[in-house]
């Protein structure tokens, strides 16, 4: 559960300075924590560095904490992590995106002082999430296959880190870290599962603690008033009339549930709203929903991916400015911090795992990699797990543009197991979906199994590029082959580099009339279809990507630049999605 400071238990932020080094040095320089190395540090291996980088800090156990159950938590480190104290190595965890905690109780001395120590490594490979090309070439490296000597030249790619991904790899502790204490009795986990029958709201309700003692559950509003209560493990509580949580511009109204122990207590807020697929359908609180919005990505200047709450703060508001009403987590599950301002700010979120980069164009089958299934299920799990509460969240993506085309059954058997175990793991039982690739799409078998079929589509851009008319026809005739198989659809990507303050009179590629021009000719195919529940335009802002021939200064298909100064596309999205209500029923049979 997320650190919380009351009466019972404490949570101390590490975050500040911490000393920082290169494997190899002999040298501490410094380093800020929660956040990137690669922009700060200033060093001329910072950027494109392989491999392993140390942090250190000292922290001492309060003498107050006597007795307590005391752990460490660090929200994410990417991609993998060595923890020391005291030069002993306490805990190994794999994976850049999603919590640990390691617990301490027993092991350390109140009123001591020790040296905490990170060894954070951000090699990627064909076994890790997000996937690595051992072979090189990177994501877009132009290397001319079978050039002797470009040959020779790539051997030694192979050693560096070849992410097979279009983001920045960037790397280090780029969460929060906390210690944190609580009594040995306390609340380990808490499960909110709303359901509505008619005018009443059914909430179930389910604690797990470490002792025996009942918990009582209180429901407060907001306004802070009991509206229901009960005591046990696992109950069911009603309330007359709710209030629901819904998306913005309409209301997310939050209740709290107070758990209360004699020796701990703790608040999670929630939502009461429904999700579910129905027909041609998505439905939020039993209405057809349209998702308006983007894909994001965890990206800025000077902290790279690292935890920003005020960037946070900046790119809610700017989603409402935009009159959108949902992004999703491409390509990884973000900050838990960013969820409970969604919850509040009525954001509606696609939660994506980081299996991102399944895919080497047919040079590899990239599911025989070993013990990669088990692990993207533990991610898959653990994730589902950490954000299974947020009424933000209404569809989980087990994952970004695999091969669906070159290894057809074998992508159909492992993202089958996949969506099974998705909806199994989750109490809520939210929609599933994998975000299909533009590839052949009559040879996917796997992308129509999932609850709702998401598109990335670059018609017009990668191919037959700059050639809207050609794009658009192209859309639409892969829209009808879709609209056969009879689910709801949404482009979960789609989208124009521009390159900000590049004009032209008539849209050429890379100005900012061509981006406009291109999200306008490709909303118009979707207008049309009833089955289309979505539009997610890619990207949010312009991102740091690989370096490569196709990426001057990053990726700049944002709608904003980097520093969130709107293109002319944000303007034009921003007119049209004032005019699509949240509640579009395409299908039209009910309103
Ligand atoms: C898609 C990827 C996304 C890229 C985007 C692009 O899902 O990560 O950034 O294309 O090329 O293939 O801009």
């Amino acid at each position: 559960m997320y650190p919380a400071s009351n009466k019972f238990r404490s949570a101390l932020s590490l975050q500040g300075i911490w000393d920082f080094r290169f494997e190899d040095d002999d040298q501490w320089t410094c380093a800020y924590v929660p956040a990137s190395y690669n922009n700060q540090v200033i060093d001329p291996r910072s950027r494109y560095y392989t491999g392993s980088v140390h942090y250190r800090t000292r922290f001492t156990i309060p003498e107050a904490w006597k007795g307590q159950f005391i752990i460490l938590r660090f929200g994410s480190v990417t991609h993998d992590a060595q923890v020391f104290i005291d030069h002993e190595l306490v805990y190994s965890h794999k994976g850049g995106f999603l919590p640990f905690e390691i617990n301490l109780t027993g092991k350390v001395e109140h009123g001591k002082t020790y040296l905490l120590e990170v060894k954070a490594s951000n090699r990627v490979d064909h076994c890790s999430l997000p996937v690595g090309n051992e072979e090189g070439p990177a994501f877009f490296g132009s290397d001319n296959p079978g050039i002797p000597s470009v040959e020779e030249a790539k051997k030694e790619l192979a050693r560096s880190n070849q992410p097979n991904f279009d983001f920045f790899n960037y790397s280090g502790i780029t969460r929060s870290v906390w210690l944190c204490s609580m009594a040995q009795d306390h609340i380990e986990d808490i499960t909110i599962v709303p359901a509505l029958e008619g005018s009443i709201a059914i909430i179930d309700v389910s604690v797990r603690t470490s002792g025996h003692e009942r918990p009582m559950i209180e429901i407060l509003d907001e306004d802070g008033r009991i509206v229901s209560l009960r005591s046990g493990f696992k109950e069911t509580l009603a309330i007359k009339n709710p209030k629901l949580w819904n998306p913005w511009p309409d209301k997310p109204y939050l209740y709290t549930a107070h758990i209360t122990l004699s020796s701990d207590e703790y608040d999670i807020q929630f939502g009461i709203r429904t999700v579910k697929v129905e027909g041609k359908r998505f439905l939020v609180n039993g209405k057809p929903f349209y998702f308006k919005g983007v894909g994001k990505h965890e990206d800025s200047a000077i902290r790279g991916r690292g935890q920003d709450q005020c960037l946070n703060v900046m790119d809610a508001g700017l989603l409402h400015w935009l009159n959108a009403n949902s992004f999703r987590t491409s390509h990884y599950p973000y900050a838990e911090e960013m969820y409970s301002l969604c919850d509040r700010q009525g954001i509606v979120i696609i939660d994506e795992t980081p299996a991102v980069g399944l895919n080497f164009q047919g040079k590899k089958n990239p599911y025989e990699a070993p013990g990669l299934k088990a692990y993207h299920i533990e991610v898959l799990e653990q994730m589902i797990q950490r954000d299974k509460n947020h009424p933000s969240v209404v569809m989980w993506s087990l994952g970004n543009e695999p091969d669906t085309e070159h290894f057809p059954e074998s992508a159909r058997a492992y993202w089958q197991e996949l969506y099974e175990r998705a909806h199994a793991a989750d109490p809520q039982n939210r929609p599933v979906t994998m975000v299909c690739c533009q590839n052949d799409y009559t040879r996917d078998l796997t992308t129509r199994t999932m609850d709702v079929v998401c598109l990335n589509r670059y018609y017009g851009w990668y191919n037959l590029s700059g050639r809207l008319d050609l794009a658009k026809r192209a859309l639409d005739q892969e829209l009808d082959w879709w609209q056969a198989i009879g689910k709801p659809l949404m482009l979960t990507e789609y989208g124009a580099d521009a390159l900000p303050g590049l004009h032209s009179v008539e849209p050429e590629m890379f100005s900012e009339e061509f981006q406009a021009k291109y999200l306008e000719t490709m909303n118009a195919a979707l207008d049309k279809r009833d089955f289309v529940i979505g539009e997610q335009a890619w990207n949010f802002a312009d991102f740091d990507a690989q370096q490569g021939p196709m990426r001057p200064g990053g990726n700049h298909k944002g709608l904003f630049t980097q520093d969130r100064k709107p293109k002319m596309a944000a303007h034009l999205e921003r007119r049209r999605w004032a005019l699509i209500s949240n509640w579009t029923d395409k299908a039209g049979i009910t309103q």
